[in-house]
């Protein structure tokens, strides 16, 4: 095992004293980095996931250029329905795209997540070059989606601001949902392990659209199979489980075992901390902010870490940055946080 240098990080998930705040934030490998904006124009996003220079390049960029505490593996969460045998592309400016949505008993019976260690085989090449270059500067977080949000994306067949389609399947068969949730859970433990077995150093569990549930729909649909990767995963590495819009559920996401929670931008941290206790708490400046003018940016950054405090806290966005983002409002943030001192 080779340490550390920075690992203000993984210290703060295990409850450690730390000089400061540790950053980073979600989807920062990516999108508004003007360096990546080229790699795109040659390669296709998939062509970018699956070969290990490529992606190992992408994850250390915000290192470099931005200066966050954390490197996040570049790759997607659909890649488990490509696990599952479900072909996904991603379209410049649409997100995903399943051409063939699951909607029947014939299509849930086919998937079969055995096959999860082939078709993903390049995560092994490509999470130890990424530990290569990374040059155990700062720790390595793995990720993947929550069932839930695989669910999502797999029936809907794309992005959607309310996932009629995917709800409206839980609520006609709720017996395939549990199957093809099912199935999800099990292809996502086996990646994860994968991703372990290969070096990362934390995991953080995406529930982008746990908040489009009622909180007994959550418990129904979502928490379970949460619940079962934690289990599985916790004891390996820490896990940070980060559910969008699911504040409601914040004492049922710690009851898990995780070792952090992400907080979305629409619950102030005293309320946070009132619901979770000692829990490490991970957020939660809404990514819009990064828009405005950088003074606005240090400000709101100021407030975000008084009212969180050192300790028990890592600072990130509410949720993933923005395409638009001016690099030097992402850098402003980094350096804001850096700075602060109680
Ligand atoms: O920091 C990083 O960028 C690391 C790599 C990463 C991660 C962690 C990517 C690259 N995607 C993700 C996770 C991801 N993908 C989530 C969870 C986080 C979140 O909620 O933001 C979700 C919901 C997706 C699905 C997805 N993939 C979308 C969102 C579509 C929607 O419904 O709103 C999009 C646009 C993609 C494509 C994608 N994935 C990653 C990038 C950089 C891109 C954009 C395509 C490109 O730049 O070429």
């Amino acid at each position: 095992m080779n340490l550390i240098k920075n690992d203000l990080l993984l210290r703060t998930l295990r409850k450690e004293k730390t000089e400061r705040i540790p950053v980073w934030f979600m989807r920062q490998a990516g999108r508004y980095l003007p360096d990546y904006i080229k790699l795109r124009e040659k390669y296709s996003f998939f062509e970018r996931v699956r070969n290990p220079q490529l992606a190992a390049e992408i994850t250390v960029m915000p290192v470099k250029q931005v200066g966050v505490d954390a490197a996040i593996l570049f790759s997607d969460i659909l890649v488990i329905a490509q696990a599952l045998g479900v072909d996904v592309e991603i379209l410049e400016g649409k997100g995903p795209v399943i051409a063939d949505p699951i909607r029947t008993k014939e299509q849930v019976e086919k998937l079969d997540p055995a096959n999860t260690a082939e078709v993903l085989s390049y995560a092994l090449p490509t999470t130890k070059a990424v530990k290569d270059a990374l040059e155990n500067e700062v720790p390595l977080i793995g990720f993947c989606g929550s069932p839930w949000t695989l669910l999502c994306y797999m029936v809907e067949g794309k992005g959607s601001k309310d996932f009629a389609k995917a709800k409206q399947f839980c609520y006609q068969h709720p017996d395939l949902a549990a199957k093809l949730l099912d199935k999800i859970t099990e292809a996502s433990i086996i990646y994860l392990n994968m991703q372990i077995q290969a070096g990362v150093d934390t995991i953080q569990i995406f529930d982008s659209w746990g908040g489009l549930l009622s909180p007994s729909d959550y418990r129904k649909f979502s928490l379970p199979y949460l619940d079962k990767i934690v289990k599985a995963i916790q004891p390996k590495v820490p896990v940070i489980l980060f559910a969008k819009g699911g504040w409601f559920a914040l004492a049922e996401l710690q009851a898990t075992g995780a070792s952090a929670l992400g907080l979305d931008w629409t619950i102030e941290p005293s309320v946070a901390k009132k619901m979770t206790g000692s829990a490490v708490l991970q957020g939660n400046l809404d990514p819009i902010v990064l828009l405005g003018p950088a003074k606005n940016v240090e400000q709101e950054t100021i407030t975000m870490v008084k009212n969180f405090g050192v300790g028990n806290y890592i600072a990130n966005l509410g949720h993933g940055v923005l395409p638009q983002t001016p690099f030097d409002n992402a850098k402003t943030f980094v350096e804001t946080v850096k700075n602060f001192r109680m």
